[in-house]
């Protein structure tokens, strides 16, 4: 994708944000609505990126994760693929409005990551690094939900380059702009580290039911 057209992108996202675009003013609970306020269901999957969708061959790819713990790892496709496997079904909502129900995700857990790396007890911030550029954070804690997944497959079947593979992040509980895809580098922070959306007019959490988009 031009340069060109990738600014216009952000800098129409940026609009959105500082018109407060698509707000409905209200609050949901996640426990009894599944549909978070202001958001749409979907069948298909819409792809949504900064236009670049690196193309990183499992030969070549490595996923570091460092930082305040006391274990950093780097794995290869094998050494990632050679960790427990875990599955769990989710949602996706996108802060762009859409949602999708019951997506299938394959892949390593966070707990497990947790488990392996050992944050020190000064880590309290998780930040991802992606091979095409992109950043974006979580809390330590979110980031240990046990729904949370480096995943690699999606309802069975590896996920596309354009979706993020050979592996991205999932992180159901929050806006999808925080499952980082492509991703390259973990990375446990003393302190909070704001990522590309994050800098630019979206909210810091970004919890959809409540509604959390910009802030
Ligand atoms: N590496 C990277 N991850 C990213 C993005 C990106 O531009 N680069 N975009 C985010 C945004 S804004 C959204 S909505 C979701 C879209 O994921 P999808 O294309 O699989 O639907 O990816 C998120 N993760
Ligand atoms: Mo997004």
């Amino acid at each position: 994708m031009a340069d060109g057209f990738k600014d216009k992108l952000i800098a129409t996202k940026q609009a959105w944000a500082r018109a407060g675009r698509l707000l409905t003013g209200t609050t949901g609970d996640p426990e009894t609505d599944r549909l978070p306020p202001g958001q749409r269901l979907v069948e298909n999957w819409p792809v949504l990126d900064l236009g670049i969708q690196p193309d990183v061959p499992k030969a070549d790819w490595r996923l570091t994760i460092d930082g305040a713990v006391d274990n950093p790892v780097t794995w290869d496709w094998d050494a990632f693929m050679a960790q427990p496997q875990a599955e769990d079904v989710s949602d996706i909502h996108c802060v762009t409005q859409w949602s999708r129900y019951d997506n299938r995700w394959t892949g390593v857990s966070t707990r497990h990551v947790i488990d392996l790396v050992k944050p020190t007890p000064q880590a309290a911030h998780v930040v991802f690094h992606s091979y095409d550029g992109y950043t974006t954070n979580v809390s330590l804690a979110a980031f240990a939900e046990e729904d949370c997944l480096i995943a690699h497959s999606h309802d069975g079947v590896p996920i596309g380059r354009e979706h993020g593979g050979p592996a991205r992040l999932i992180i159901p509980r929050y806006y999808l702009w925080k499952s980082a895809k492509w991703v390259k580098h973990i990375e446990f922070l003393a302190a909070d580290q704001p990522g590309f959306w994050e800098v630019r007019g979206y909210h810091n959490v970004g919890d959809p039911w409540l509604e959390q988009r910009y802030g």
